[in-house]
């Protein structure tokens, strides 16, 4: 049964789409588990979150890519919080714009090591407490790139191909159980990811320039919106792109 205020744990809530799920989803009551490698941003947001809206908030510094640290901060969490309902396995980047024969190891390894094996060890650590909770739901986030993969963007777009296979997987394994599982999809979104991909404003800003991009916000909203609806509702796989942007990839984007 979906309890009055279900416990969501987010990782990557230090910024984009975890940070603003977070308060959305702190705003609908929420309590909340929040994780990133930014412990100090995930002090502040907790003290806000707490005080706006009187819920209990947790937070703790998680490195995704490491087994212990994963596990280290689910059962802080749980001892916090007694339970856990939701998860937002959401931490994730690209790193760089190489093409598949020139890309160095340390952005190889910094995707597939955080969006599909720290999106792994999350949900691992993280699903026993859910199905003893007896009521949940798993989020997976994908990309646009998961769909179709574009030039310098390989590595990034198998990592998230991997997130289809996963979500996928586990919609399989978990059909039965009271808990739900969905993948959001989003394609270009102005969040620190470009900042982060390019390491130089300039360029990351320059993206999104003459365009509606979406935001943190917008796909806090998805999240809502599949975790609103009744329980027997499952939506398996949402892609979510601005007006602006008609195809999977740079393609077709409208500028303004
Ligand atoms: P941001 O860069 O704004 O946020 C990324 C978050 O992930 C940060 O909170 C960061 O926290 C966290 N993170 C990164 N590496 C680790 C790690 N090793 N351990 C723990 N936390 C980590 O980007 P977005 O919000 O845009 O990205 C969130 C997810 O959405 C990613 O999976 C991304 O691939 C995906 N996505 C983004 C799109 C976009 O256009 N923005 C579109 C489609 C999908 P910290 O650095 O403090 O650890
Ligand atoms: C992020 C969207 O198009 O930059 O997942 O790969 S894109």
């Amino acid at each position: 049964m979906r309890p009055d205020s279900p416990v969501a744990l987010i990782t990557g809530a230090s910024s984009g789409f975890g940070e603003a799920t977070a308060r959305l989803l702190a705003a609908k009551g929420y309590q909340l588990a929040l994780g990133a490698r930014r412990l100090d941003r995930l002090q502040k947001l907790s003290a806000e979150l707490s005080e706006k809206h009187g819920i209990k908030v947790f937070c703790g510094s998680v490195d995704t890519r490491e087994t212990a640290s994963v596990q280290d901060f689910v059962d802080s969490a749980v001892a916090h919080h007694g339970a856990i309902h939701v998860v937002v396995a959401n931490a994730g980047l690209a790193s760089g714009l190489h093409k598949v024969w020139e890309i160095p190891d340390e952005d190889m390894e910094a995707m597939l090591r955080t969006n599909v094996e720290g999106v792994v060890k999350t949900i691992r650590s993280a699903l026993p407490h859910v199905r003893r909770a007896g009521w949940g739901h798993i989020f997976f986030i994908g990309s646009t790139a998961g769909h179709q993969s574009y030039e310098g963007g390989g590595v990034y777009s198998a990592s998230k191909h991997g997130i289809k296979a996963l979500s996928h997987a586990l919609r399989l394994e978990l059909c039965g159980d009271p808990i739900r599982v969905t993948s959001v999809d989003p394609g270009m979104a102005e969040t620190e990811f470009a900042l982060v991909r390019f390491r130089d404003p300039a360029r990351a800003k320059a993206l999104y320039d003459g365009i509606d991009a979406l935001s943190g916000a917008d796909v806090a909203e998805c999240i809502r919106w599949c975790l609103e609806l009744p329980d027997h509702v499952n939506i398996d796989e949402m892609i979510v792109k601005c007006r602006d942007q008609a195809s999977h990839t740079m393609a077709k984007v409208h500028k303004h």
